[in-house]
């Protein structure tokens, strides 16, 4: 139970990809968010769709990888999570990994698991939330009655 002097559980919103879901990698990358401790409390494979990706990925709009992102991210389902433990938000970025996964250390969900394809937009496996904003914005727009 939460009162008003119990913070809320700090939460995140996390992505498999198409590539990872494509991949067969849903379950290996749920394995690792649990094996680092943190709570599942919604997961949902979904369609994108223009209008909530537009939403999602506004602050890269005009960017040259915009158009190919969103087309990649169109190309099948992704699974969407809600992830909650303290520090959730930087720790999930943690285990993802930098952002291309060339660079991605091994031990990381992209370093481990990714590489370059030599493709337009980074297929990256994953997305994570990068603020409590974008949390709280990102899993409302993925999962409105949350
Ligand atoms: P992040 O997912 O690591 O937070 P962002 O900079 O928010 O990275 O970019 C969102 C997504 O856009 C990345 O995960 C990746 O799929 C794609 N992306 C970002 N930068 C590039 C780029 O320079 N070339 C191609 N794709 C990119």
């Amino acid at each position: 139970m939460t009162d008003s002097t119990t913070p809320a559980p700090e939460r995140t919103l996390v992505l498999v990809k198409p590539d990872g879901v494509r991949r067969g990698l849903s379950g290996e990358i749920l394995r690792r968010i649990e094996a680092k401790g943190y709570t599942l409390t919604a997961v949902e494979l979904k369609n994108a769709t223009p209008e909530v990706l537009a939403a999602h990925y506004a602050e890269h709009e005009g960017k040259p990888f915009y158009a190919p992102l969103v087309e990649f991210m169109l190309s099948g389902p992704v699974l969407a999570v809600v992830a909650e433990g303290q520090g959730v938000i930087a720790g999930f970025r943690s285990l993802a990994g930098a952002t291309d996964p060339t660079a991605a250390l091994p031990g990381t969900i992209r370093g481990d698991l990714g590489r370059d394809w030599g493709l337009k937009v980074q297929q990256n496996l994953v997305h994570g939330s990068d603020s409590v904003e974008s949390a709280e914005r990102e899993i409302g727009l993925w999962f409105p009655a949350l």
